[in-house]
């Protein structure tokens, strides 16, 4: 007979669904994955990655066996017992670590699965050996560096909050693809009176859809919101009482302001002065607001100044914490406990995952282990990620739950069951809502949990005593100061819980206030304002999310992604590009062929593909992307890649 299951959707989404997911327990089969329509915030549906689970939970591309290779990249593999593959990992590992030292360890995972047990507890073994980490700047770290300049901390509106918003603005955030679910919330906004925007430099989903689209340049973020707060001081819609009593800096912000007339506005961001003071009126008129900023718009050299500039509008508008980003660090889940950071007796080297390729390239580590990421196909610079990766004086232990492109680089690949293979608890980087994540159904084939890995690994090697700590004892602990309304227990027992969120109205900024004017940005050797960074010439690749991948995954199940390129037609025009002509991305990195899509979705001088597709000439689209961090906080700088754009003769009809 039939069963349901509860299960959190673990990826790496601004979402954390409460899942129902429906199993023929007998055939060991997931039959339907279903949203629990008790979810006060995902509500009953999934988007297409979460319908298409039952077929990637059982798709041919599925690791069922440890497998060591021959030869690599690429080359044959030969199936071997859980034992002899623990026991080559033990022994490379000891091997290295006493030859090379603790450094030229790498450990090298992601947010594939973001159970609380599968990504975080399976690092204790890592941090015991005291194993080289990345500083996980891929994604969002220069916008959570950004926040914290002004506000002491990252976290704002909560997601139940958004229906209650008179405007909401998308800044950067494609969230009609990325966050289906807080768009649906910003849907019913909407139909109370609400008003939405988008500000994108490319037509968007979401721009699509909402009653005003901004489209400022890339990269132009910084001097589009001077230009919306010059608007809002000058046309007097700010809120004096707030500001004077919860800020600091305001008039060294006016002070800024008066150097951003619209005209010069203009002339960099390219939106017409009306359509400035258009949003500043709506800012200062429609209040409550929430102003969602993208982790999009971050990805870029000045990614985090944007943020930064980005997020002040609505401390003028009298909003405490009226931004979202991410409130991952409203939480007081203790993450360091659970991976063992805190127990550790030294601390780590810690490298970063942004330019990574090019300290793997140069043979910086001896031994990889790599889980919950796929760094062959999602890093910048793929060329020096993957000549590094091939190395043969570098031994790579590959961790996953399907073949993937970081497989074929591995000396040891093991199977890892999926989420709906495991019981574990997820916290969401948006909303509060926790509950146990069930195991659905047997893990298939030999797969084995990051947990059981870490463990038979551990008990090989001279490890800290904490390391064999039983999972769901630390996850108590861990969970001690975070759950509001319930305790351990009642999510043990199933339960939905919500987890106690830091106060919005209180800044840990050295001032106790929203700090307009960033005196930790000056003690820190960045401008206590935000500041706009310089833009160039050429073409600029932007690359976002697909409504049907989550990053490279979902391609066993929906085919490859795309490899398309959006081309402005005057662009077009000028180099002789017609709707689906071949055309050659390259710089100095590395180049990748895709299909011309000719479009005015996208300004002139600006290039749009779906991340992570493989080109039609066999090269990933991040073989182009830049991998120069940030210098705050770090972060990628994908939307910074400049690329030149040619067209390429089609193997097929052109000889
Ligand atoms: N379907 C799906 N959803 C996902 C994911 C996925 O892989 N697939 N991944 C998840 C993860 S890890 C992430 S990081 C998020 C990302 O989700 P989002 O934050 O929505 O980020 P992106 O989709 O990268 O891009 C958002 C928008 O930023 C715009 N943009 C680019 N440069 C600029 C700029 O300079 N200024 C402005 N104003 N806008 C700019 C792009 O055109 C794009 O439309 O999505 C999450 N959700
Ligand atoms: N060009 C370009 N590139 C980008 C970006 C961009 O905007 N443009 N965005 C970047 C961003 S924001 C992000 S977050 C990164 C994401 O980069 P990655 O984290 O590398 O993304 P995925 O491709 O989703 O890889 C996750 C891997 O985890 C595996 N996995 C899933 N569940 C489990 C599990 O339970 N256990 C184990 N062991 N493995 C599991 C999946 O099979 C998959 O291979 O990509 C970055 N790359
Ligand atoms: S990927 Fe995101 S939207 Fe889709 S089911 Fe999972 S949490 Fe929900
Ligand atoms: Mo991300």
């Amino acid at each position: 007979m039939d069963m349901t299951v509860d299960a959190s959707c673990p990826r790496d989404c601004y979402d954390t669904c409460l899942l129902k997911v429906e199993v023929d327990p007998e055939a060991n089969r997931v039959l339907r994955v279903r949203g629990d329509p008790s979810s006060p915030v995902t509500r009953g549906f999934v988007c297409p990655r979460g319908a298409a689970d039952p077929r990637r939970t059982h798709s041919p591309r599925r690791i069922l066996y440890p497998y060591v290779r021959e030869d690599k990249p690429g080359g044959p593999l030969r199936r071997v017992t859980w034992r002899e593959a623990v026991d080559l990992a033990a022994a490379r590992l000891r091997e290295v670590l006493e030859t090379h030292g603790p450094e030229s360890v790498l450990v090298l995972e992601y947010a594939g699965n973001m159970g609380l047990l599968t990504w975080h507890f399976s690092l204790r073994l890592w941090n015991s050996i005291g194993a080289t980490r990345t500083d996980h700047t891929i994604c969002s770290a220069s916008g959570h560096a950004a926040l914290r300049l002004h506000y002491g901390s990252s976290h704002g509106v909560m997601p139940e909050e958004i229906p209650g918003m008179r405007l909401v603005v998308f800044w950067g955030f494609n969230a009609a693809v990325s966050a289906l679910h807080l768009w649906t919330l910003a849907l019913e906004a909407r139909r109370r009176g609400a008003k939405l925007v988008a500000v994108d430099p490319r037509r968007s989903e979401t721009a699509e859809k909402t009653d005003l689209w901004v489209a400022p340049r890339p990269g132009t973020d910084v001097a589009l919101a001077y230009g919306v707060m010059r608007a809002m001081v000058d046309e007097d819609l700010v809120d004096r009482e707030f500001i004077e009593k919860n800020t600091y800096g305001y008039e060294h912000l006016v002070e800024e302001l008066s150097k951003w007339s619209l005209e010069r506005v203009e002339r960099i961001t390219g939106v017409p002065s009306r359509t400035v003071r258009e949003l500043a009126t709506l800012y200062g008129t429609l209040r409550p607001s929430a102003t969602l900023i993208g982790f999009g718009m971050q990805k870029s050299l000045g990614g985090g100044e944007a943020v930064r500039a980005v997020s002040l509008i609505p401390a003028l508008a009298g909003m405490h914490r009226g931004f979202y980003y991410s409130n991952s660090a409203a939480w007081l889940v203790d993450k360091s406990y659970l991976t063992g950071e805190k127990m550790a007796r030294n601390r780590p080297l810690v490298v970063s995952q942004v330019a990574l390729g090019r300290l793997l390239e140069e043979g910086s580590f001896k031994y990889i282990y790599i889980y919950n990421t796929n760094p062959a196909s999602t890093l910048p610079n793929q060329n020096a990620v993957r000549r590094g990766l091939s190395r043969r004086d570098v031994f790579v232990v590959v961790h996953d739950t399907h073949w993937n492109e970081t497989t074929d680089y591995a000396d040891l690949v093991l199977p890892a069951p999926t989420y709906l293979e495991k019981t574990d608890v997820v916290v969401s980087y948006s909303h509060r809502y926790v509950r146990l994540s069930r195991r659905a159904i047997k893990p298939l084939g030999e797969s084995r949990d990051e947990v059981w890995v870490m463990r038979r690994l551990a008990s090989r090697l001279p490890v800290d005593p904490w390391v064999m700590e039983d999972p769901w004892e630390a996850l108590k602990k861990a969970l001690e100061n975070a759950l509001e309304d319930g305790d351990f227990d009642d999510l043990l027992e199933g339960k939905t819980l919500k987890l106690v969120a830091r106060p919005r109205d209180e800044y840990p900024t050295p001032t106790g206030r929203i700090e307009l004017y960033s005196t930790l940005a000056e003690k820190e050797g960045h401008s206590p304002l935000p500041r706009q960074p310089e833009t160039g010439g050429g073409f600029t690749l932007i690359t976002s999310a697909h409504p049907k991948y989550t990053h490279s995954q979902f391609q066993d199940v929906y085919g490859p992604i795309p490899p398309v390129v959006w081309v402005n037609p005057l662009d077009a025009e000028s180099l002789g590009v017609r709707d689906g002509d071949l055309v050659r991305l390259h710089n100095r990195l590395g180049s990748v062929t895709l299909r011309a899509m000719v479009t005015d979705r996208v300004p002139p001088g600006v290039l749009w593909a779906p991340r992570l597709a493989t080109g039609l000439d066999g090269n990933p689209v991040n073989s182009v992307a830049l991998d120069e961090p940030q210098r705050l906080g770090g972060g990628s700088t994908f939307n910074s890649t400049r690329v030149f754009l040619e067209k390429a003769l089609n193997p097929i009809t052109d000889t």
